[in-house]
């Protein structure tokens, strides 16, 4: 006995409706940069961390941001933290830095599992 006609039209559209709405809705959830502090190519006078905010909640043990100097060396010996209070935001706490140009690399890992990425500099005066 056959539950359902797959080949009838209605049924058809119903699913491929369906599948769209999956995907648009998995696009969706990735985790974007909505904005940074310092904010990209700013001027930092003695920044104590980097914050950046994200469109969607991340995953905390997948999510991490890191800073390298103008050599391209780890200038953060500690690991970032997603915040406490909002799942949407991330934290590097910083040493106190040189003057000079510095490269912020981020990871968010939102909570369907989509990994996005990002690099940005800014320079500390
Ligand atoms: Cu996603």
């Amino acid at each position: 006995m056959k539950l359902f006609d797959f080949s009838s039209p209605a049924l058809r559209a119903l699913m491929s409706g369906a599948v769209a709405l999956a995907v648009s809705s998995g696009a969706f959830a990735h985790a974007h940069l909505i904005s940074s502090v310092p904010a990209a190519n700013a001027d930092a006078v003695a920044p104590t961390e980097v914050t950046i905010h994200f469109t969607e909640p991340l995953e905390p043990a997948f999510s991490t941001i890191t800073l390298a100097d103008a050599s391209g060396k780890s200038a953060v010996a500690t690991a970032s933290t997603v915040d406490s209070q909002d799942a949407r935001t991330m934290h590097l706490a910083l040493p106190p830095l040189d003057a000079g140009r510095y490269a912020v690399h981020w990871v968010a890992v939102a909570t369907d599992g989509h990994r996005t990425q990002g690099d940005f500099a800014f320079n500390v005066k």
